[in-house]
Order: structure tokens, then sequence, then C-alpha cells
């Protein structure tokens, strides 16, 4: 049989990557919005209600376990002991689809929704954003309350007071503390990560992973004298911040290359995530199965064969620590970080 002649090896490197850089930033501006400079830019939520008739079995969380964005919604709600008044509907990522789907819908007024924006244009007809996860469903009012896990947290924290047993997270002795962190984690640390992976250009990754490490290692120093970020009592701040640190070593240092250092390495941050980690009701909320499947199994365009690494995993967060020998010996602390644009 004569032999084929081989294809140049430079044709097939540059028709590859054609086609492939191609589909890439089609399937990035898809999955992740970006400004012109190629940085990602996270899309504003639309339900925005702050309207709470406090009430056993009135409302509904709709979440995904690998979100970080759906599990604040899900700490708070053990934090505050409102698991049996506030009921919960888990959803889970289509492998081909790019959307969440409901495993049993009989529990939601649209009962032949199988897709979280099924859901959404049932409750909202002619909806046209994005079906994210948190949901806070009211099922009275047959409406979609709130879609922000930033204003949720809120609701959870201060609107049901009457079926709650937990303690005050956003008290107003430290409500600016509180606010001043929150504005420089989000835009560097709970944002940053996804700035850090989403990035289309180097220029973006550079600048995004350099404020994610910078505000790690400012709040590595915080936490030497204060057992959570605003001194000796958990807040809003922490349970945030919480939900980006537990999935940090698993999921973020590997496909979003966030691998200047990884939490386990801070002295300080990795106690403070084991501290809250073992706190009541925390580690059922968790799911390290969840953040691996739905990160590296979901992402497509970042992780095109699918293949789901071995670590690290969370036995770290079970072993004592020393957190709250530091509450115990020195006074609280309270040293809100600057904040700067995003
Ligand atoms: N601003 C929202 C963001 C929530 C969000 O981005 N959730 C992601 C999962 S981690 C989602 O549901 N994405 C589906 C989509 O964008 O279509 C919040 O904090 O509540």
């Amino acid at each position: 049989m004569p032999k084929r002649a081989a294809l140049p090896p430079g044709l097939i490197v540059r028709t590859g990557k054609l086609v492939w850089n191609t589909m890439w930033h089609t399937m990035m501006s898809q999955m992740a919005p970006r400004s012109k400079s190629g940085d990602y830019v996270r899309p504003e939520s639309s339900f925005r209600s702050r309207e709470i008739f406090p009430k056993a079995g009135r409302y509904r969380l709709i979440v995904g376990m690998s979100c970080p964005w759906a599990h604040r919604t899900l700490v708070t709600r053990a934090l505050k002991g409102l698991e049996d008044a506030i009921a919960l509907t888990i959803v889970y990522p289509s492998t081909d689809e790019g959307r969440w789907l409901f495993d049993a819908p009989a529990d939601l007024p649209f009962a032949d929704c199988r897709s979280l924006p099924d859901f959404y244009s049932s409750a909202s007809p002619g909806y046209k954003g994005r079906a994210t996860v948190p949901v806070l469903w009211d099922s009275v009012a047959n409406t979609i309350v709130n879609n922000e896990s930033a204003e949720i947290i809120e609701l959870l924290n201060s609107e049901f007071e009457e079926l709650a047993t937990g303690p005050d997270l956003y008290s107003d002795s430290l409500k600016q503390d509180i606010d001043a962190l929150n504005q420089k984690i989000y835009a560097t640390v709970n944002n940053g990560v996804y700035k850090c992976g989403f990035a289309q250009t180097q220029a973006a990754y550079d600048q995004a992973v350099t404020e994610l490490f910078a505000t790690l290692d400012e709040l590595d120093e915080i936490l030497v004298t204060n057992r959570y970020l605003c001194g000796n009592a958990l807040t809003l701040a922490d349970v945030r911040l919480f939900t980006t640190l537990i999935r940090f070593d698993v999921a973020y240092h590997g496909i979003f290359k966030c691998n200047r250092r990884r939490i386990s390495d801070y002295p300080q941050l990795s106690g403070y995530l084991a501290d809250i980690y073992q706190l009541p009701g925390i580690a059922q909320t968790c799911d390290i199965n969840a953040v691996k499947r739905d990160y590296f199994g979901n992402l497509f365009p970042l992780n095109p064969g699918g293949i789901v690494p071995i670590g690290p995993g969370w036995d770290s967060l079970k072993q004592p620590h020393e957190r709250a020998a530091i509450a115990r010996s020195k006074p609280a602390q309270s040293k809100p970080a600057q904040s700067k644009p995003a």
C-alpha cells in the first residue's frame, strides 16, 4: 500500500488552534460575559424583593450544591437554625445543556418544569435573564422573592427572627466593618477566583490573580489577632468568605489557575476554614463530590476532557484547630480592609 503523505505538523497546529480558539472564545462568552479588555463581568441578579412574611414552611431555597453563592444561603440557614422553617430543593447541572435541572420538581408549583430556566419563565413569564441559583421562593405568593445571594443571606439573618435560633450575623455595630470587607472580598476573592478562571486575556488573568492573593495575604494577617474577620463573633462576612475558601484548594487552585498558594499553605486561613467547617450544621452543607463533579466535569471550555482530579480532600478540615484560643487570649479587633474598586 502506498503511504499517504503526512500533513505538515505546522498546518495541523495552526488549523487546530484557529478552530479551537474560535470555539473557545464563543463558548467562554456564553458562559462568562466579558468586558472589552477580557475581564469577566458577572451579570446582575434580577429578583431583588426584600419583603418577607416569616412563617414556617412558606419559603423555599433552590440551590445547587457546588455553587458558592447558593452555599452562602445554606450556611446562613444552618447558622440561624432555620432548616425546619425553610424548605430546600436541590438542582443538578446538566452535562451538555449548561443549565440546572430538577431531580424531583413535584415539591414545586410548576410540576412540569424540568429545568431552572423553565422554572424562571413559569414564575416570571417573559423572563430573559440567566436562571441562576440560589433562588428564594415564596410558596404563598407563588413568586421568586430574590435571586441574589448577598441579599438572601441578609434576609435569612434579619427577617425570620421569630423562627430563628441562631445569633445576629450582621449586627448594627459591625455593619460598617462587614460591608467594607464584603466589598473587597467580593471583588477580589468571591468573584476574583472567577475572574482568574474566566479571563480571556493574559493581562486580565494577571491582574485578577495578583489582586486575589494580595487580599488573601491581608486576610491572613487580620486572622492573626481575630478569630473571625470582624472579631470574636462570626458574621456574614465570614459566611461569604467561607464558601469560596472551601472550594479553593479542591477546585479553584486547579481549574481557575489560582495557584500561587493553597489555602492550606496559609497559617491562619487554613485554621479559620477548619473552624467554620466544624461549627454545628456546617459540614452538612458542604458536598465535595458535587464541587469536583461540577467544576471539573461541567465547565467544558476550561476542562474539555472532563477528567476530575483525585485530590485534595477535606480531611484536614476535620482536624483540631487552635482558633478558639485567639478569642480567649486577645481582645477582639476589627480591622476593616480598605475597599478598592473591582
Ligand atoms: N449574583 C448571583 C450569582 C449566582 C450564580 O452565578 N450562580 C451560578 C452557579 S455558581 C448559576 O446558577 N449560573 C447559571 C447561569 O449563569 O446560567 C448570586 O450571588 O446569587
